[in-house]
């Protein structure tokens, strides 16, 4: 936004199906609520409502393979894949409210057919890289990336409702930042791939601002090309984010969280993001659900241009005192 006139889509995705938790599917709202159009606006954004997109719950839906839901994830998908497209077709930067993470795999898919050369950014305590073989849980929301990635292939079953699904990234184009409960599966996979990631740990060890200039280095050395943030509330410290589904202690502090997405619109290159993970049921008290969904809402603010140090459009001098 700080060219002024940035246009922004906002697209709700109320769903819930990659994960067994309720409530999920009440983010775009709660997000919404804590004033997201109202902020973009007056930082002279163009904000476009796509509005929430309605998910159909196929009634027979049958665990495959272990993996719940996977019909419906994968319509779900499809059908934000589309939006996604659209949205950045027209010319916007496209902003996604979950919902529960499954949901990158339409978000990146949609993006990646308008930017096939783009790399994503994917700030989360989880590396959502199970395979449905290697998935714990069975929860498609801690499998996404490995959908999107080529290298993968061969090592996932064809699952019901995914056949649509082309994996559109190499271990190379991926970064994550604030890992700390990763599966052994997704360690190996990880380590075999070579994909390039800064743990909590990491993040004590360099900086923050070490971790950005290493991510950058890493993405953007070769060349310029555009960026999708994918960003999980519970890469923050539960203590600031507390209505999510799977908090981990020792998260990210809220400047940590907020220097990321500073850099990232630095960089000029942020093409599309997602905001997931929003859980207003799972909030103690209204509190917990207000501050976290208002953190979400700086988390966007942030990624488009808003900056703590101020801005201002177009004062030449001060008012005179008389
Ligand atoms: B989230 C776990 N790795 O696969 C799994 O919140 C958790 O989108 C996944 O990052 C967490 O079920 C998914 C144990
Ligand atoms: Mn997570
Ligand atoms: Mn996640
Ligand atoms: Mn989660």
């Amino acid at each position: 936004c700080r060219k002024l006139g940035q246009s922004v889509a906002v697209v709700g995705a109320p769903f819930s199906r990659g994960q067994k938790r309720r409530g999920v599917e009440h983010g775009p709202r709660v997000i919404r609520a804590a004033g997201l159009e109202e902020r973009l606006s007056n930082m002279g954004c163009n904000v476009c409502d796509y509005g929430d997109l309605s998910f159909t719950h196929l009634n027979i839906d049958e665990t495959y393979k272990g993996v719940h839901f996977p019909r419906t994830v994968g319509l779900a998908n499809k059908v934000l894949a589309d939006t996604v497209s659209r949205a950045v077709g027209s010319g916007n930067t496209c902003v996604m409210l979950g919902g529960d993470h499954s949901l990158a795999i339409g978000s990146v898919q949609g993006h990646s057919q308008h930017c096939p050369d783009l790399c994503l950014i994917w700030v989360d305590a989880h590396a959502d890289i199970n395979t449905p073989l290697t998935s714990p849980s069975g929860n498609l929301h801690g499998q996404s990336v490995a959908f999107l990635l080529k290298d993968l292939q061969n090592k996932i079953p064809e699952l019901p409702g995914f056949s649509w699904v082309t994996p559109c990234l190499s271990a190379s184009d991926i970064v994550y930042i604030g890992l700390r409960d990763v599966d052994p599966g997704e360690h190996g996979i990880l380590k075999n791939c070579g994909i390039k990631f800064f743990s909590m740990r990491d993040i004590d060890h360099f900086g923050i601002q070490r971790v950005m200039e290493l991510t950058f280095d890493h993405l953007l050395d070769r060349k310029q090309r555009p960026i999708h943030l994918s960003f999980d509330i519970d890469a923050f410290d539960p203590s600031l984010a507390p209505a999510t589904g799977t908090p981990v202690i020792g998260g990210l502090t809220y400047r940590e969280g907020i220097y990321i997405t500073e850099e990232i619109h630095n960089t000029g290159l942020l093409s599309a993001m997602d905001l997931v993970e929003v859980n207003p049921m799972l909030g103690v008290s209204q509190e917990a659900v207000g501050s976290t969904a208002s953190l979400a809402v700086d988390v966007i603010a942030s990624s488009l241009g808003q900056t703590r140090e101020g801005a201002h459009v177009s004062f030449d001098k001060l008012p005179p005192s008389n």
